[in-house]
């Protein structure tokens, strides 16, 4: 069975609903589906929805590996995430990615501090962006000096996998001829996509995991790109003397009555609007109540979080009541 080198599915001609879908009669000659020639070459967007996605992905990897790296992005560290890195069996390292989007105000010694007590986690954590090239070869060595032959590049949907994965392969390779498929919109890797990168290291990509709950409807392209920082993220504080409500992208509306400072950690690209009454217009949304301790973080999966900094109750109107986690501030 031969695989697209772009996504990893079984290359098939009969059905083009289904991945994997090419129109090439000679199969067996073919490189990449239409799905991933049309993202590379047009950059057209698809909506791929892959089904018990996360059971596979673990399943695969509890029987099969021996080492992981894991990718989670600075936004998206929470309670979900981190569950899904505990439940991988063999040797693993958690890697936050896109290291080239942490405001810059932020330590990353404590960060990692905090990651370890938190979250309890015991492996090592490192830092990574593949856009600025830092802490790409140091992974790899890493893996060397282990003498790792094969490690499975896991993490959540849009972490950065495959763009790390060509990136690693051209340091060994100038000219990679077959590159995976890269986008800004989720679950464009299919399947594992094994890549041997030198004579002693085979990388294998592999399909994000998917959070159980999102902002967003899988079909609202442009607000699923603009949640994706481009550059540093800066940070917006606003402080709250009365009454106040934020809005975020007409999703979500948190309706506060405190003295007190709210520190946004989410793209620079999202609309939020802060106004002053606490009407509850949005009735589609539904609608919940938050206690907040003292110097939290207000997560909304999918976006980042909010540093919320005295203790308050938030009465919030949103899409999905199941995308909210509190923790302790990471500062
Ligand atoms: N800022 C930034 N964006 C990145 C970085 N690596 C990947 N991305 C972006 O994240 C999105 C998803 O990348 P991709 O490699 O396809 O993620 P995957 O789903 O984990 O394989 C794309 O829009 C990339 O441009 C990085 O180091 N920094
Ligand atoms: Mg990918």
């Amino acid at each position: 069975m031969n695989k697209c080198l772009g996504c990893g599915a079984i290359l098939q001609n009969k059905d083009k609903s289904k991945v994997g879908y090419t129109p090439k009669t000679n199969i067996e000659d073919t490189k990449y589906c239409e799905r991933c020639f049309k993202i590379t070459n047009y950059n057209e967007k698809f909506i791929t929805k892959l089904n018990n996605i996360n059971n596979y992905i673990l399943e695969e990897v509890n029987k099969k590996a021996k080492y992981v790296y894991f990718m989670i992005d600075f936004l998206n560290i929470n309670e979900e995430t981190l569950q899904t890195f505990k439940k991988i069996k063999c040797s693993k390292s958690l890697i936050i990615s896109k290291l080239d989007i942490i405001p810059k105000s932020i330590n990353k010694n404590k960060l990692i501090e905090y990651l370890k007590t938190n979250y309890n986690i015991k492996e090592n954590i490192y830092f990574q962006s593949t856009k600025k090239n830092l802490n790409t070869k140091s992974l790899i060595n890493n893996l060397e000096e282990q003498h790792i032959k094969t490690c499975y590049i896991l993490g959540y949907a849009n972490s950065g996998k495959s763009n790390l994965i060509n990136k690693i392969n051209g340091f060994y390779h100038e000219d990679i001829k077959y590159k995976i498929t890269t986008s800004s919109i989720p679950n464009t890797t299919i399947d594992f996509i094994n890549i041997p990168v030198s004579e002693y290291l085979t990388l294998i990509d592999s399909p994000g995991f998917n959070l159980n709950n999102v902002i967003y409807k899988e079909d609202e392209y442009s607000l699923i790109e603009r949640t994706n920082p481009k550059k540093y993220l800066k940070p917006i504080t606003y402080q709250t003397k009365e009454i106040t409500s934020f809005i975020i992208e007409d999703k979500l509306r948190i309706n506060s009555n405190s003295n007190n400072s709210f520190t946004f950690y989410i793209s620079n690209e999202l609309n939020i609007k802060r106004i002053f009454n606490n009407d509850d217009k949005l009735t589609n949304l539904k609608k919940i109540e938050l206690s907040i301790p003292d110097n939290s973080d207000l997560i909304i999966k999918s976006l980042g979080f909010i540093n919320i900094k005295k203790a308050c109750k938030l009465t919030i109107y949103t899409t999905n009541d199941k995308i909210f986690e509190i923790r302790n501030s990471i500062f």
